[in-house]
């Protein structure tokens, strides 16, 4: 359904604005940290005088009713935090046995030990994406050990879109809860979208640099060159991208692999680099000038997100020799970036049945080194196109729950065009619900507060709580009022789906009043109510099947 949107985007001056306000029924609210860091958080209030505080991703966005100025950009938060110590990285700083202050941050903001976070950045199991050029992002962690996280993708391609759309684009996916987003953006002003973006986006954002290195090329990749590659990627950190997709693990030798499958290459990432090793008959030069750009990236303390350029496209091509053996690379790449102090994530597929899933996550573990995995969907079935959101949040749960660290969203427009801002945010609810689901699973300590929040508000019949604490308070609104519209019907004991006689929480309600009247338990309400009803069956004569009365 269309939004009701308090996003606007006015164009009306020269200077382009955004204003925005909070999400309904929750305000902005900060938990300081030792040292004294503010880090965010969304208070949703509650009737009954109860508050929930939730993992807030929207940044100055949801402060209050704000103009941001699209050219001057968000404050500039992080400058100054590496103390003296720009020319380390997080997992070096970890190693060193340092807490820095976005581990600091990290730390209140997910509710663990700060050094927890050091731990697991140490041992490369999880990153902290935050390029020093980047200063207006607000520190996350992508790991196994921490709530599940959610990319959204966004960008123009060459044939529509503008620059604004995808700020805006980028607001409303963080407000609905994106905790990173790519800009994927290809034809022209692509420095220009992208820089409105990094200057405006709270969450670390990333990007694919083959991309415009091929627009710099006119689309030949047979023309690219590492030269062109190396000053691409050296433009984009210094940009303040916090990490990029590199696909150096399609070698020369794994094309062939590809050949019989169904859908052969279906990574834009990757079908590039294929086309330039069959071009040039050389192997990749991803791979054979890593090194060069491991240096590049660790001196802005830029993450690898090593790409999946040979993921499987189609159910059938699943786990196949083409995508095990490129991960194979990937295990080799990921220790050669960690030797140089870089962080590093791994990207994983696509389309897999639900049976092979896992073993991708094992494998993944076993070859990386652990280093988080960041998977796209996968989809669990290729029949539903328009509905790809779902069929790849089925897979995207499952493979959470196994172990995978991030999720790259898939909206409803997947394989068919370029998604609106509607899509984005269908495709990050969807993906939050995937996310959430898995932190239930695996036993996050906090993520069940809201669950039972929620449900102890529609057990009560507190429906505009109800609508707060859901994920898309909006639409949660919108349904009911569909068929309720009425203020009355917001303290109504009934929904229009039962209606008042057939509600099972009204009920077991009327069942808890009755046992508190007699001074019983609830069961022992249902029995005495039982018995009673047994008493006139039996004083009726215990017939089944009364006469009728003429
Ligand atoms: C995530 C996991 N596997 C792939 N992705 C995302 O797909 C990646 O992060 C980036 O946003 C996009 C790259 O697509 P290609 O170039 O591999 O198709
Ligand atoms: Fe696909």
């Amino acid at each position: 359904m269309a939004d009701v949107s308090p996003i606007s985007t006015d164009q009306s001056d020269a200077r382009p604005a955004i204003t925005t306000g909070a999400i309904r029924g929750s305000h902005k609210t900060h938990h300081t940290t030792e040292s004294g860091l503010k880090v965010p958080a969304r208070r949703i209030e509650l009737s009954n005088g109860e508050h929930l505080d939730v993992y807030d991703t929207s940044g100055a966005y949801t402060d209050d009713q704000r103009h941001i100025d699209v050219h001057s950009g968000l404050h500039r938060a992080r400058a100054g935090w590496a103390d003296g110590r720009e020319n380390r990285t997080q997992l070096e700083r970890a190693r060193d046995g340092a807490i820095t202050r976005e581990m600091e941050f990290i730390a209140t903001r997910e509710n663990v030990s700060g050094e927890l976070v050091r731990d697991e950045v140490a041992r490369g199991r999880a990153v902290i994406p935050a390029n020093r050029c980047h200063p207006e992002s607000e520190p996350m962690i992508i790991g196994k050990n921490f709530l599940v996280k959610v990319n959204a993708n966004i960008g123009n391609s060459a044939v529509s879109s503008s620059i604004e759309e995808e700020v805006e684009k980028m607001v409303w996916a963080s407000r609905w809860g994106a905790d990173t987003i790519m800009d994927l953006s290809t034809g022209r002003h692509i420095h220009e979208t992208r820089e409105s973006i990094m200057r405006n986006s709270p969450v670390p954002v990333g990007t694919v640099p083959i991309y415009q290195a091929m627009e710099k090329v006119d689309g030949d990749p047979a023309k690219l060159t590492w030269e062109i590659y190396r000053d691409t990627v050296i433009e984009q950190c210094e940009q303040g991208v916090d990490y990029m997709t590199v696909h150096a693990g399609v070698l020369l030798r794994y094309v062939p692999l590809t050949a019989q499958r169904v859908t052969g290459i279906v990574s834009r990432g990757g079908s590039i680099m294929a086309a330039w090793c069959l071009a040039h008959h050389q192997e990749s030069f991803l791979y054979t000038h890593y090194s060069e750009l491991c240096e590049i990236l660790r001196s802005y303390d830029v993450t690898f997100s090593l790409g999946d350029g040979l993921r499987p496209g189609s159910i059938a091509d699943a786990n196949d020799r083409a995508q095990f053996a490129e991960l194979e690379t990937l295990g080799e790449l990921t220790h050669i970036a960690r030797d140089h102090g870089v962080q590093v994530m791994i990207e994983g597929p696509g389309h897999v049945p639900m049976d092979k899933i896992t073993e991708n996550v094992r494998l993944e573990e076993e070859l990386c080194g652990e280093a988080p995995f960041y998977t796209l969907g996968p989809l669990a079935t290729d029949i539903a196109p328009a509905y790809d959101h779902i069929t790849s949040a089925i897979g995207a749960a499952d493979i959470a729950r196994a172990g995978t660290a991030m999720l790259c969203y898939v909206t409803p427009k997947e394989h068919l065009g370029l998604p609106n801002r509607d899509d984005v945010k269908t495709g990050v609810i969807t993906y939050k619900i995937a996310a959430h689901s898995a932190d239930l699973a695996k036993g996050h300590p906090r993520a069940q507060e809201r669950d039972d929040a929620l449900s102890k508000s529609r057990f009560e019949f507190r429906w505009n709580d109800q609508f707060n604490l859901a994920l898309d308070p909006d639409t949660a609104q919108a349904f009911h009022d569909e068929t309720l519209p009425a203020e009355p019907a917001k303290t109504a004991h009934f929904c229009s789906m039962c209606g008042p006689k057939f509600c099972s929480m009204k009920i077991t309600q009327d069942v808890r009043d009755y046992a508190e009247k007699y001074g019983l338990t609830s069961v022992e309400a249902i029995d005495a109510g039982m018995r009673e009803k047994s008493g006139e069956f039996v004083e009726e004569g215990g017939r089944v099947y009364l006469p009728v009365a003429e």
